[in-house]
C-alpha cells in the first residue's frame, strides 16, 4: 500500500512538514482549490502543488478530488463542455505525474453529517450523523453550511438544483454517469491514470436527492458501465460501513481481488441502534468496524494502491477543519502502518 494523507493546500492549518514526520508517509492527497467546479485547472496551480509537496519530501501522484460539475450529473446540454474540461484536467494531471484521481458522483452535497463537534466520552470531538438532527435540517431554508458542502451555493442556486434533481430519477443519474465515464475513461487510459470513484457518504438518499454508489449491487453495476481497470473505486470504509446493510469486508475482498480498488479511505465508525452513526478513533474497539480484518484482506490480496487514514477526531486541543486535524489522523496512519508491518512479518 502507498500511505497517503489529505492536505487542503496552503490554507490548511496542517503543515506539509508535519505530515512528512508521520512514519511511513509517502504521498500527499490534494487538489487545486482556486478554480470553480467544472473549470480547467491551470498548469501553474498544478505545478505549484507538485513543487510544495515535493519540497516537503513527499510525492504528488494522487488527487482528491477533481469535482464533477452538476450539469454532468444532471445530463444538461452544457455537460459536454464540462466533460471536455474534465478530460483536460486528467491530461494535465498526468503530465504532472499524477496516477490516480478520486472523485464522486453525489448530487449537490458531498459528505453529510448533522454535527461536526460532538463531544465523545473521552473529551475528543467527532463528526456524527444523528437521524433526529437530520429531520430538523432543511437545506433550502436556514443558514445551513457544512464543510462537506460547497459553500459557494446561494439559496437560489440550491433551490434551482433541487428543482432540477426532482425531474430526474436514479436511472437517469445512472445514464448520466455512464455518459460521463464513456468519455473520460478512455482519456484516463491514454494518460496512465486510474479513476477511483468515492462511494456516497452516507450511502443512502439524503433530502430526497438520489444516490447510487451505495453498496455491492450498485458497485457491481458501476464497474460494468465501463469495464476497464481505469474505471475503479475508492473504498471508504466509513462511508460504506456506516450501515449494517453493507458487508464491507466482502466488498473489499471482492474488489481488491479484481484489481479495481485504487484508493482506500480507512476509518472507523460506530453504528448506533437507530441507524445513526458517530465517527470514532481508527482503533477497531472504538467503532463497529474491524480494521485489522480490513487490512488483512488487503494484505492477502496484495493491495498496492493508495491508502489514507480518513476523518479523525479533534484531540489534544487541536482546532481546525473538522475531520481533518493532524493528530488523530496521524494516530490512524501509525495504527494502520503497525497492522501492515505485523501482517508482513507474522507469517
Ligand atoms: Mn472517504
Amino acid at each position: 500500500m502507498k500511505l497517503s494523507f489529505r492536505w487542503y493546500g496552503e490554507s490548511d492549518p496542517v503543515k506539509l512538514k508535519y505530515i512528512r514526520q508521520i512514519p511511513n508517509m509517502r504521498s500527499v492527497v490534494t487538489a487545486v482549490y482556486d478554480v470553480p467546479v467544472g473549470e480547467v485547472w491551470s498548469r501553474e496551480s498544478i505545478a505549484k502543488l507538485k513543487e510544495d509537496v515535493e519540497n516537503a519530501g513527499l510525492i504528488f501522484d494522487i488527487v482528491e478530488s477533481v469535482p464533477v460539475h452538476e450539469d454532468i450529473k444532471l445530463g444538461k446540454p452544457t455537460r459536454d463542455k464540462y466533460i471536455e474540461n474534465y478530460q483536460e484536467n486528467i491530461r494535465r494531471l498526468s503530465e504532472a505525474g499524477v496516477k490516480c484521481i478520486c472523485y464522486n458522483f453525489m448530487p449537490v452535497f458531498d459528505w453529510t453529517r448533522t454535527q461536526l463537534d460532538k463531544e465523545l466520552e473521552d473529551g475528543s470531538t467527532a463528526l456524527v450523523y444523528y437521524k433526529d438532527q437530520l429531520e430538523k435540517m432543511d437545506p433550502l431554508n436556514g443558514e445551513l453550511a457544512l464543510p462537506g458542502w460547497d459553500s459557494s451555493y446561494k439559496k437560489e442556486d440550491l433551490k434551482a438544483l433541487f428543482e432540477d434533481y426532482s425531474k430526474i430519477d436514479k436511472e437517469a443519474l445512472w445514464g448520466n454517469l455512464k455518459y460521463f465515464l464513456e468519455k473520460i475513461i478512455p482519456v484516463a487510459e491514454q494518460s496512465d491514470i486510474v479513476m477511483a470513484i468515492h462511494p456516497d457518504d452516507p450511502p443512502f438518499d439524503i433530502f430526497g436527492l438520489p444516490r447510487i454508489i451505495t453498496g455491492e449491487v450498485n458497485i457491481d453495476r458501476f464497474l460494468k458501465l465501463v469495464d476497464s481497470p481505469s474505471n475503479g473505486l475508492t473504498i471508504c470504509t466509513g462511508s460504506l460501513g456506516c450501515t449494517k446493510s453493507n458487508d464491507i469486508y466482502k466488498m473489499i475482498d471482492k474488489y481488491s481481488a479484481q484489481g479495481r480498488i485504487h484508493f482506500m479511505h480507512v476509518r472507523n465508525v460506530k453504528i448506533l441502534d437507530d441507524g445513526s452513526f458517530e465517527e470514532s478513533a481508527h482503533f477497531s474497539a472504538c467503532g463497529s468496524l474491524d480494521i485489522v480484518k480490513i487490512m488483512e484482506i488487503l494484505h492477502k490480496n496484495k493491495f498496492e494502491g493508495y491508502l489514507r487514514p480518513d476523518h479523525g477526531r479533534m484531540i489534544w486541543g487541536e482546532t481546525g477543519r473538522p475531520g481533518y486535524g493532524l493528530y488523530d489522523r496521524a494516530l490512524g496512519a501509525s495504527y494502520i502502518t503497525g497492522i501492515w508491518e505485523a501482517l508482513g512479518k507474522l507469517k
